[in-house]
């Protein structure tokens, strides 16, 4: 027996222990470890019933990911799952932490499940490109109803025990020791002369009276929300295979389904992003045992848009949060602002007025920096100026206490000189939030030159804490995200002044799957953002890197998108929907004829090559300077701050998936025809010489 799984015989009952830390993987150790103890249960005389349970912080969180794609190795998980539910002697999962995927599965064979009440449940393999491949989607609808199964399935998310336990997917809930509950409760059911209960024999509920209505009306929704995504079509087709066959049918539809899944390049890519965001959080020269600052209490300072955002992160994760403005009536504003996001989610449902108040109450409105004396961390999120920066800098320097972490939310200003205004360098960082700041998950952690391992590691577990995808970068223009999308946001306005519409650039893009289009999203964030950044181009840059021209003609028509109302669109009477903008076409000749260019017809397959080759190509020049630590880490930044595809896995595994032969081919001829933006990454050639991808890559080879 290996040593993954335990067995071990307590009078009558056997009582079967998976140890496979940090999460109960089923690895093919664990597959065989228990195979081979459900085996001795059965043989065993002496053992009536079967208790089953994990060590460690949770329950099986699924079968192992790092397997797929790699040989299948005997047993397989559905036949082990089968073998469990075949076993004469009822058996009990007991459930804590995490009960997901294969290891619900896995609890589904067995004849009951109890779980201890803070234990989440659910089917994730939609989320990584799959669909429950060990008897998940035959076994799930018997016992809870094809509706509630097919929501599980096709969304993915876990659920609270309480309600797995509505649902009659857990039988019970328990506290305390989980082999004395497990064991308890096979007692309980010996006594009672209850004995095996199969779920895969279980009628399906009838409570679905119409059940094909049902599966139709599931499809039709996975078509409108999810176009383009392969996996939730065909987990709603496994659901609808256990309606219309008998168990052992429905098993062999749903593992040639799952084994679609699995050969497809978004199973692939979708499991890359699980691991990029995981590996995200390794940072070279940060050993995992690096000691981390203990964070109790927290500043911002600038109560605007951003300031507000991020103070709102930490609120939300339970620390306190001091935000300080330059005057009362400023900070009146930035409280409001505050007051205001949280009414606007009690009044959606999301929130409750009881937890809006709760919240409220850690944010305290400061105005003098005396008050920051005994916090653990302060982000700044001022106006982007060197001269800014330096008042606020100097006074924390002077006032907060040693040990407390100095962080910039800057997003375009040189974090080494910003650490340099303190005679405290060590402890100053990067804390690059993206707005909204208290919705979205990126958080670039930008390690200056003299960052401290220890404060880096304090960022990054703060990160964690407030519950974003924290990825290290190193200083320099843009940093990672930034830097790439000012590639993509030029050569969309290059492919305008060639002849496309908004309309064609933006559809093209969110077809290929980006969340947004480039054109509506500059509009969100402001044209007078870029065209600040398009001055300062046109004083440096040396000539051979051509500039478009049509950004200067919208700003000068006052048109800085949606906080006028209008910019590549229309937003009439304060709506955030684009619409088109009529005195854009006019725009569009007027630019087309300065550059002296005759305005063509672009592909859509055009518009998406020149728009994200733009995004890898200066991937390629990043990760070749060491500003990003590893390909995953820009497509981690890319997937959670971006609105890149996940089921595309980022841009840099998007270019490996192409191959980098094929991405270079274009970005060559790119180069001819449209000049010095384009010429090629060194990296990107030298790999794609040598017939290797971007996520093969290490510094130094
Ligand atoms: C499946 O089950 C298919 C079946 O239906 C059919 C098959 C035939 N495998 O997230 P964390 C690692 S598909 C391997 O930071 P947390 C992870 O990489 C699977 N490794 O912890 C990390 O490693 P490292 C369905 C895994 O506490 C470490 O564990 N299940 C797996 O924040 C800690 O992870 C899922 O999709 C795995 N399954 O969150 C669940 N899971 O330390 C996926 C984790 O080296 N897992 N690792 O970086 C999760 O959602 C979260 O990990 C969990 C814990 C909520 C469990």
């Amino acid at each position: 027996m290996q040593a993954t799984v335990q067995f071990e015989r307590r009078a009558n009952l056997a009582l079967i222990t998976v140890n496979n830390p940090p999460v109960n993987a089923l690895s093919q150790p664990v597959r065989q470890g228990l195979l081979d103890a459900f085996r001795a249960a059965e043989e065993d005389a002496r053992v009536d019933a079967v208790v089953l349970l994990c060590a460690g912080s949770t329950f099986i969180a699924g079968a192992d990911i790092k397997e797929f794609g790699k040989p299948p190795q005997e047993p397989s998980l559905p036949e082990l799952v089968n073998a469990i539910e075949a076993c004469s002697k009822p058996s009990v999962a007991v459930l804590h932490g995490t009960a997901l995927g294969g290891g619900l599965e896995v609890a589904l064979g067995c004849h009951y499940r109890i779980a201890r009440s803070d234990t989440r449940v659910g089917l994730p393999e939609v989320k990584l490109g799959l669909l429950p491949g060990a008897g998940g989607t035959q076994r799930l609808p018997r016992l809870a109803g094809v509706a509630k199964a097919l929501e599980m399935i096709v969304s993915g998310a876990p659920i609270a025990a309480a309600d797995a336990c509505e649902y009659g997917i857990i039988d019970e809930l328990c506290d305390g020791d989980l082999a004395a509950a497990g064991s308890a409760f096979a007692q309980r059911l010996l006594a009672a002369g209850r004995g095996v209960r199969r779920s895969g024999e279980q009628r399906i509920a009838s409570v679905d009276v119409d059940v094909a209505l049902l599966i139709e009306a599931k499809r039709a929704e996975v078509r409108k929300r999810s176009p383009g995504l392969f996996a939730p079509l065909r987990c709603v087709s496994a659901v609808e295979a256990a309606t219309l066959l008998p168990l052992a049918e429905g098993l062999k539809r749903e593992r040639e389904l799952f084994q679609e899944c699995l050969a497809s390049p978004q199973r692939a890519a979708l499991v890359h992003a699980f691991f990029a965001e995981r590996q995200a959080g390794k940072v070279s020269g940060v050993p995992a045992d690096t000691p981390v600052r203990e964070i109790k209490c927290a500043a911002v300072i600038g109560g605007g848009t951003m300031g507000v955002g991020i103070a709102l992160c930490f609120v939300n994760a339970g620390l306190p949060v001091k935000l300080l403005e330059v005057d009362a009536a400023a900070l009146d504003r930035a409280l409001q602002r505050a007051r205001d996001i949280y009414a606007a989610s009690v009044k959606r449902g999301s929130l409750t007025q009881a937890a809006m108040d709760q919240r409220l109450a850690l944010l305290e409105g400061v105005t003098d920096y005396a008050a920051l004396a005994d916090v653990d961390v302060v982000v700044e999120a001022v106006f982007e100026d060197m001269g800014v920066k330096r008042q606020v800098f100097e006074q924390l320097d002077a006032v907060c206490k040693a040990g407390a972490i100095l962080a910039s939310n800057t997003s375009s200003l040189d974090l080494n000189a910003i650490a340099a205004l303190t005679r405290r360098p060590a402890d100053v960082v990067g804390l690059h939030f993206f707005s909204p700041a208290n919705v979205m998950r990126l958080l670039e952690v930008v390690r200056g030159e003299q960052t401290s391992a220890e404060v880096l590691a304090s960022a990054m577990a703060l990160g964690k804490r407030l519950k974003k995808v924290a990825v290290v970068v190193g200083v320099c223009d843009g940093f990672v995200g930034n830097r790439m999308v000012f590639q993509y946001g030029r050569e969309s306005e290059f492919l305008l002044e060639e002849g496309a519409t908004a309309q064609q650039v933006d559809a093209a893009l969110r077809d290929f799957g980006m969340a947004m289009g480039p054109l509506a999203m500059r509009d969100l964030s402001g044209l007078d953002i870029g065209m600040a950044i398009r001055k300062r181009q046109r004083e440096t840059l040396p000539s051979e890197y051509r500039l478009p021209c049509l950004l200067d003609k919208l700003c000068a028509a006052g048109m800085l998108g949606q906080k006028t109302g209008k910019g590549f669109y229309l937003y009439p009477a304060g709506s955030r929907t684009p619409q088109p903008n009529p005195e854009l076409a006019a725009l569009l000749e007027a630019a087309s004829q300065q550059q002296g260019i005759e305005r063509r017809e672009l592909s859509a397959a055009h518009i998406v090559e020149r728009s994200i080759f733009a995004l890898i190509n200066e991937g390629a020049k990043i990760l070749e300077e060491g500003i990003a630590q590893r390909a995953s880490d820009i497509d981690s930044i890319y997937l959670n701050g971006y609105g890149f595809p996940a089921f595309r896995g980022g841009p840099m595994f998007y270019a490996d998936q192409l191959g980098l032969d094929q991405v270079l081919a274009r970005v060559r001829e790119f180069h001819q025809r449209f000049g010095a933006w384009w010429q090629p990454a060194p990296l990107l050639e030298k790999l794609a010489a040598e017939g290797r991808t971007f996520n093969s890559w290490e510094p130094g080879q």
